[in-house]
């Protein structure tokens, strides 16, 4: 019988755990043949990705298997992250370093003839999220698997991720993201835990056999929810833990209902209806467009994963009283807090609960965080949406409302302006229902994602909540994970450290301050400048490729990396661009420091200015890069397509990180930290971690420009009016009309025009008032940069001040403050 089998010799006959090199080649080639069909003449790229995808799984399993075993057994306090994106990056990469086998399987494959730079370059990587708010979610995943935290990540499994950029005559222009078109080795579905949600229709009320009344939903559609489970290795550790995302499909007994009554194409229709919920992630990373589908994917995910949660808790014979000590619910943003409507329905109305408990449990259950400032990012739904999709739901809201008006009017008396304020219904014109202050009512922690983005929350976006409980607010500053930005990305750097300190800062990134002590060490220096130079040459190479152009790795690589948007000011770094340029036409003997300007990222497909400003960053490029009288001494890059595969060949090479939000706008940024990380220098404003990361690394090791927020306000208070700078600046006022009159669009002097005209009628984001100081500041990074010995040295120092910045440190911090959950050791028993 399988029991009379001893486990141990399970584990060895498979030669699914072997970790030696030789058995992970034997396995590979057991995998080609008896998993891809294939032998080595007839294999493709992608086979031997595959074929090395399971061999990985397979290491994977046996730690992922044991990880369930322990926590069921234990029944262990459990966090479960909500996140409408992970944006997760290439797997097997980073499993490797987690693994801790990645040269041993890098040499293997060599001695197969294989690369294994190529098969990871085949695997498409699940862009299930738009830019720093599902690339967290991924960090606080491996973080806290690293951390031996139980923790679960839900959200949902879209067929189609954020869109993949193409760059058309300088446009960009958007194409459906089929990441799974090629299969998806890192997941397994369990259709035996498939949940139903109900959408539409009424409500019915009724008094129950104990007299209560009571009321019951009556949905108008019902669709099933399937759970897709990804593990997540921690770093060195066994600890697996789960990514759960879910596909919405049509239940089977709804075909039936419309077969029956011969409505094939009724049925086909509703199941196609079904299907689209976690068809497409939608590709806005600032606005709220209030659409119906959206609120659907957001219910969703959130039914589907509480109660895929209560039933983790029957399956450990706990009761539903205690589903706030078994699970720490973090939100990640609004996305998800309609949690706290769904939770409290189905405490009352599934589990008949009364109010006051259901409050109690969900309140200690959720805690939010907020990742934005901007006004038009906030979420609100209008009420009649709302209630034709969720009736039952707004049922709840407006008792949770009504309760809550009472608490305010109590502790603020006679304030009707504060109530209003306060409510969850906006009413000042079409009614909606406002998504934060539902996570905040319902929340028992609120934070921020970086000291100043807190302290602007308590002050402005949510001061009245702040006013109504101070205690629930804390800030939680952003962290990245050094495994995947560092270990995997930037191997050679690593190496060094690695040799000169020990390897523990991968665990315990604030050692990375021993470097310090080598600051001054040239052998250390050469080395360092080496290998940032081994990486610029690399990304050189990759640009020549790509783009055809050819830039000079000795160069200055000025880049900025993430996605368009006005408030993050790529057309600041645009204008210094025209400047220089300009500076050379006047005087094309001048001294400049020789730079290559490198773009990357997308632009929401709705965003006309945000497309313009690419449009206009291809454009400039082409006459600056074609330009004899520049001799090469500035070259402007748009890489398409910027995705984390492509983040990870661009940090390593970065000499100046552009982080030139206006003051008060990026609410964390987390680039920022990946640059720093690996020894770039920062230009950058007082904004989000940049105030941070400049108190890390020191004010001298950090180039500052740009107003504050407080003088932003104080501008805008007062009739800020850009124009005046336009007329007063002559540099500004040449670039501005080197763009106006056509210069860079083939003479079209319209192209460009609802740009030149914001900036010189609204400019919202303060370019023209801080212009001169970012020119001044450039031409001093540019006068350091000369300075290679200097420059090397305050490269070395932002990288061993990076320490605070581990999302390990962040996710310490949640856990303490917020989750309270402590690290379960997994240990390997079975396989
Ligand atoms: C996505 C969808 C909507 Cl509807 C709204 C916002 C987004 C989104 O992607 N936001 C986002 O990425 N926010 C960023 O979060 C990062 C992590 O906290 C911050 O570092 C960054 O400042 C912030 O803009």
């Amino acid at each position: 019988s399988l029991d009379a089998i001893d486990l141990q010799d399970r584990c060895e006959l498979s030669n699914r755990t072997g970790m030696d090199s030789e058995t992970l080649k034997r396995a590979f080639l057991n995998n080609l043949f008896y998993v891809q069909g294939k032998f080595p003449a007839l294999a493709t790229t992608n086979d031997y990705y595959m074929a090395l995808a399971y061999t990985v799984r397979d290491r994977l399993l046996q730690r992922w298997i044991n990880t369930a075993a322990t926590y069921t057994e234990l029944g262990s306090r459990t966090v479960a992250y909500f996140s409408a994106e992970f944006l997760m990056g290439p797997h097997l990469g980073n499993n490797l370093i987690n693994l801790g086998i990645y040269d041993q399987v890098e040499q293997g494959m060599a001695e197969l003839g294989l690369s294994l730079d190529e098969l990871q370059e085949e695997e498409e990587e699940p862009g299930l999220g738009n830019g720093g708010l599902g690339r967290l979610a991924a960090c606080y995943l491996d973080s806290l698997a690293t951390l031996d935290i139980p923790s679960l990540g839900y959200g949902i499994r879209y067929e189609f991720g954020i869109f993949d950029q193409d760059i058309r005559d300088g446009w960009q222009v958007e194409r459906t993201d089929k990441w799974l078109s090629a299969g998806n080795p890192w997941e397994i579905a369990r259709p035996e835990w498939s949940v139903e949600i109900k959408l539409g229709g009424h409500t019915e009320h009724y008094t129950d056999d104990h007299g209560n009344y009571r009321s019951r939903w009556v949905p108008d559609q019902v669709v099933k929810g399937i759970p897709y489970d990804t593990p997540i290795l921690g770093y060195q550790t066994n600890t697996a833990n789960t990514l759960r995302l879910w596909t919405a499909e049509a239940p089977e007994s709804f075909d039936f209902r419309s077969f029956n009554s011969g409505d094939y194409l009724g049925a086909v229709y509703e199941k196609m209806i079904s299907e689209n919920i976690s068809k497409v992630l939608y590709p806005n990373d600032d606005s709220s467009q209030g659409k119906q589908l959206r609120l659907t994917q957001q219910f969703f995910f959130v039914s589907c994963s509480l109660q895929d949660m209560i039933r983790i808790l029957h399956g450990q014979n706990l009761p539903l009283e205690n589903f706030h000590k078994k699970f720490a619910v973090q939100l990640n943003d609004t996305h998800p807090a309609i949690s706290v409507v769904e939770l409290m329905r189905l405490l009352i109305d599934h589990h008949q609960m009364d109010w006051e408990q259901a409050w109690t449990i969900t309140h200690q259950t959720f805690a939010y965080t907020n990742h934005t400032l901007l006004p038009e990012a906030l979420e609100r739904w209008p009420i009649e949406l709302f209630g034709s999709l969720l009736p039952r739901h707004l049922e709840l809201i407006y008792e949770i409302n009504q309760r809550f008006l009472d608490e305010v009017r109590i502790k603020f008396p006679d304030d009707e302006e504060r109530m209003i304020r306060m409510s969850l219904i906006d009413e000042s014109g079409e009614r909606y229902v406002r998504m934060a202050h539902l996570a905040c009512v319902g929340s028992h922690a609120i934070n921020g994602v970086a000291a100043l983005h807190t302290e602007l929350l308590q002050k402005d976006v949510l001061r009245d909540f702040y006013e109504m409980y101070p205690h629930k607010f804390t800030n939680k500053t952003n962290g990245v994970t050094p495994r995947r930005f560092m270990v995997l990305s930037n191997s050679q750097l690593s190496k060094l450290i690695t040799s000169k300190i020990g390897d523990s800062w991968i665990k315990n990134l604030k050692e990375l301050q021993q470097l310090e002590q080598f600051v001054d060490d040239a052998g250390f220096q050469v080395e360092w400048r080496r290998i940032k130079q081994h990486s610029k040459t690399e990304l050189a190479t990759y640009i020549q490729n790509n783009n055809n152009i050819t830039v000079d790795p000795d160069s200055l690589f000025d880049i900025q990396a993430k996605r368009f948007h006005e408030y993050k000011r790529q057309h600041l770094s645009l204008l210094h661009i025209v400047t220089l340029y300009n500076r050379i036409k006047a005087n094309p003997d001048i001294e400049i420091t020789p730079r290559t300007f490198i773009f990357g990222g997308k632009a929401a497909p709705g965003y006309f200015m945000a497309k313009l400003i690419i449009k206009l960053i291809n454009s400039v490029g082409n006459v600056v890069n074609r330009d004899p009288d520049v001799r090469g001494r500035l070259k402007v890059v748009f890489l398409k397509d910027y995705n984390v595969k492509l983040a990870q060949r661009i940090y390593p090479a970065a000499d100046l990180s552009e982080q030139i939000s206006t003051a008060g706008k990026e609410a964390s940024g987390t680039g920022n930290m990946k640059f720093a990380l690996n020894g770039a220098l920062t230009i950058g404003t007082l904004d989000g971690a940049n105030v941070e990361i400049r108190e890390e690394v020191g004010e001298e090791n950090f180039f500052l420009f740009g107003l504050t927020t407080e003088e932003v306000y104080h501008k805008r208070a007062h009739g800020y009016r850009s124009r005046d700078y336009y007329h007063t600046n002559a540099e500004l006022k040449l670039a501005i009309d080197r763009i106006a009159s056509g210069f860079f669009s083939q003479g079209d002097a319209e192209l460009f025009r609802p740009l030149v005209d914001d900036l010189l009628n609204q400019d919202q984001y303060f370019l023209f008032a801080d212009y001169a100081s970012y020119i001044a500041c450039q031409d001093q990074v540019a006068a350091v940069y000369k300075d290679q010995t200097k420059w090397t040295r305050m490269s070395i120092l932002n990288a061993a001040r990076m320490g605070k910045f581990s999302s390990d440190r962040s996710i310490e911090d949640y856990c303490r403050d917020i989750w309270k959950v402590e690290p379960v050791n997994v240990e390997l028993r079975q396989c």
